[in-house]
């Protein structure tokens, strides 16, 4: 059994798809980030980086003590190693799957989760008309740059990694998937191979199941009050208080 450390986001995601996709076991704890779970003593057991997802495998490859894992891209190798499933052996289609897969973990998540953050929540925070402009011309744009580097591997690859659908895939599609609410429709018309590949892989029964879980606690209204505790906590963190959360876990451990 895996226990999953986990919320609705496209991070969270890549660890329930992968899971479903090797039809393992696993259990759902919820990770509210947006009320702070994330820095929870045993949250921060497992995840010393105060973000979710994480796991905790109590079969681990390899047999001994139980697993803990955190880092999505480090959690879809793991799984792929366990099962022997969408991550070749062979070295030359390995390494081939991995730097798409690094590729992703390095470029497409961070700079789209910056220009979210730019277009959508820093004009709260920010009064400097100029800053915000330059971050979101700086994001956005590099964000556009990655959709023409997966386009045009796409328009000669069925999927990320060449001709075998793979981790790579399942890393880089639920940030792909939501591309249309960063940028805007048009972008479908400029990327016409991403956009056949995010079809593709959406109509997976694999990847719509371990993208639904737990669907509800993304949808749900806020009140006021509740979206003030989560722009607080997401978007004011800082060493200090990362470093008490920290300390707090170590000594509630004893
Ligand atoms: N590189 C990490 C990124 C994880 C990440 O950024 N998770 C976000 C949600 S998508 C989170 O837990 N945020 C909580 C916080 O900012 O405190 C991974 O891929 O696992």
């Amino acid at each position: 059994m895996i226990d999953v450390y986990y919320w609705p986001t496209p991070n969270g995601w890549k660890v329930t798809i992968m899971l479903e996709e090797c039809g393992l076991d696993y259990t759902v704890h919820a990770v509210d980030i947006g009320s702070g779970d994330q820095f929870k003593a045993e949250f921060l057991r497992i995840c010393p980086n105060n973000r979710m997802p994480a796991i905790i495998d109590h079969a681990p490859l390899g047999g001994g003590k139980p697993l803990a894992l955190f880092e999505s891209g480090a959690i879809l190798e793991y799984l792929a190693d366990k099962t022997g499933k969408f991550l070749p052996t062979e070295p030359a289609a390995r390494y081939e799957v991995l730097q798409w897969a690094y590729w992703q973990m390095a470029n497409l998540g961070p700079m789209m989760g910056n220009a979210n953050h730019f277009k959508n929540y820093a004009k709260n925070l920010v009064d400097d008309a100029a800053q915000l402009q330059y971050g979101t011309k700086r994001f956005v744009g590099e964000v556009d740059r990655l959709c023409g580097v997966m386009d045009a591997q796409l328009s000669v690859n069925q999927y990320l990694a060449g001709a075998t659908y793979s981790i790579a895939d399942m890393l880089a599609w639920p940030w792909a998937m939501l591309l249309d609410k960063l940028i805007d429709e048009a972008i479908w018309g400029n990327y016409p191979h991403l956009k056949r590949w995010v079809d593709e892989v959406g109509a997976r029964p694999a990847v719509q199941k371990g993208r639904n879980v737990h669907r509800e606690l993304s949808e749900r209204q806020l009140t006021p009050e509740q979206e003030k505790v989560r722009r607080e906590l997401l978007f004011n963190q800082t060493n200090e208080k990362v470093r008490a959360a920290r300390e707090q876990a170590a000594q509630s451990r004893g």
